[in-house]
């Protein structure tokens, strides 16, 4: 062994004679020194560059994984679906209240987005032309209706999304009632392509379904929860309930990655204007940019359950991406009354109101003494539901959802909203 010793280098072990010349070592060294920082380079480009290279871990589903386990801090995988590294989302509904914030929410995390509008005469998209140019081109729309079967298995089968949120619906309640039929075209029928769709030409896809707390009708028990009995009280609430055991059948029979959300009221600055709480919102608007009309309500001891819609699509994303597909309740567990809101609302603007009177002839009145709520019967329902008040424990221990938007800051989000539009709007 005289004479040999034994020279590491990047993990590599080879003996050297010491009769070699100095030279030749340090030739050596330095050959090893730019071969470890070319290596760097490449690794760096890949790690930034690449389109098959992902930092962090990706969701169960996002295609083949190869040379990875879910804790490695660094993925390298193919997409099964479109050979690119980004997710791609189809969304029913994409022109509503909660495609708005899910479209937003799903760009974020770096999602391709496809959604379906029904064609109108006005070429009018809904809450899409309200995003912003990053996200509204992220999106890609294709034109059809929840009624026709054979666009979505075409759709499904061309696309074959990792992800699909299901939104679209008839979703007005009072309407429901003097249409049950296109109601349950739509929420039924329609909700039964999507699955069949999904089940026939891209049974990989997740797929979400948008149930509802008004599943629960007259709920004998309080606070609600996944295992509370169903009792339907409206066309609305029965559609939807079809849909709920729909999708639970396709999961169970056809091993589909189905989930279904049964989400509590949910509003915003985006939310339709015939909902109660943009009604209002809207209202006082107006009436504070000097409009003498009052609102006129239906049933302002209606109370609800009412939390941010920015908040809920969060809890949608996160149910297709547990381990398995379940059935999810999400709320805030806090109940407010409809005339609550009317009055936090106006305050928000400045106004401060009292209420006079009782049942119909029950109206808002400012401290000037003017009317600026009125009730009309015109506005309620044959049936109410009431008593609704979500339990959404099984999301906070399971998906680690909570809603982060008290009752007061949904209210203030509303009406400074409509305050500044409608500010805008004079000038
Ligand atoms: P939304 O604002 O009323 O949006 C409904 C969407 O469905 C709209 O984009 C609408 O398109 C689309 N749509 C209706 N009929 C269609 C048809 N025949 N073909 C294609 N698209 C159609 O409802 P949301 O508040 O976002 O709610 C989303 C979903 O959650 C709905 O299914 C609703 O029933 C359910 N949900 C909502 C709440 C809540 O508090 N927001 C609570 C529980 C469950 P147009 O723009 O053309 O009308
Ligand atoms: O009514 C009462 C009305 O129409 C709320 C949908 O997203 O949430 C929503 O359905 C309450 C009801 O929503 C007026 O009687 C009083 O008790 O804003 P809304 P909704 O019926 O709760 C559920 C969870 C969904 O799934 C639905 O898709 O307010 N109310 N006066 C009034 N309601 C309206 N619209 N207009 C009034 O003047």
């Amino acid at each position: 062994m005289a004479g040999i010793t034994m020279v590491t280098w990047l993990g590599e072990s080879r003996f050297q004679s010491l009769d070699e010349p100095i030279s030749r070592v340090r030739n050596l060294a330095i050959i090893h020194t730019l071969a470890y920082f070319l290596f760097l380079l490449f690794f760096s480009y890949l790690v930034h560059l690449h389109p098959y290279v992902k930092l962090g871990p990706l969701p169960e589903h996002a295609g083949d994984v190869v040379n990875s386990s879910r804790n490695d801090p660094i993925l390298i995988y193919h997409s099964s679906h479109t050979s690119r590294n980004k997710m791609k989302a189809l969304l029913t509904g994409i022109s509503g209240q909660d495609g708005y914030f899910l479209s937003r929410f799903l760009t974020e995390k770096g999602y391709e987005i496809h959604g379906v509008i029904r064609r109108n005469s006005s070429m009018s998209q809904g809450t899409v032309s309200l995003h912003t140019k990053d996200v509204r081109d992220n999106i890609t729309i294709h034109y059809g209706d929840l009624t026709d079967a054979n666009f979505f298995s075409k759709l499904l089968s061309e696309e074959k999304p990792d992800e699909m949120y299901h939104l679209a619906a008839q979703s007005f309640v009072g309407y429901s009632f003097q249409n049950p039929s296109s109601t349950y075209d739509v929420n039924i029928s329609g909700t039964l392509n999507i699955a069949n769709a999904v089940k026939d030409y891209s049974p990989g896809t997740k797929l979400y379904f948008a149930a509802t707390s008004e599943m629960f009708g007259q709920p004998e028990t309080t606070p609600q929860n996944e295992e509370t009995a169903f009792k339907p009280r409206s066309p609305y609430a029965v559609s939807k309930l079809a849909g709920f055991w729909t999708m639970k059948t396709y999961r169970e029979a056809y091993d589909l990655f189905i989930c279904n959300g049964i989400l509590f009221n949910h509003e915003s600055e985006v939310r339709g204007p015939e909902f109660v709480t943009r009604k209002i919102s809207l209202g006082v608007a107006r009436i504070a940019n000097g409009s003498s009309d009052p609102i006129e309500l239906g049933n302002l001891d209606a109370r609800k359950d009412w939390g941010y819609a920015g908040d809920y699509v969060e809890g949608m994303w996160k149910m297709l991406n547990h381990e398995t597909p379940d059935d999810f309740v999400l709320g805030t567990g806090e109940l407010h009354t409809v005339r609550e809101f009317a009055q936090f609302a106006f305050e928000r603007a400045g106004f401060r109101i009292t209420w006079k009177g009782s049942g119909v002839d029950e109206v808002g009145i400012s401290e000037d003494g003017r009317v600026l709520v009125k009730v009309n019967k015109a506005f309620f329902r044959p049936l109410e539901s009431d008593n609704y008040l979500a339990d959404y424990g099984k999301a906070e221990r399971e998906l680690g959802w909570k809603p982060r938007t008290k009752f007061g800051e949904l209210v203030k989000i509303m009406v400074d909203s409509d305050l500044k539009e409608s500010s805008h709007s004079r000038e």
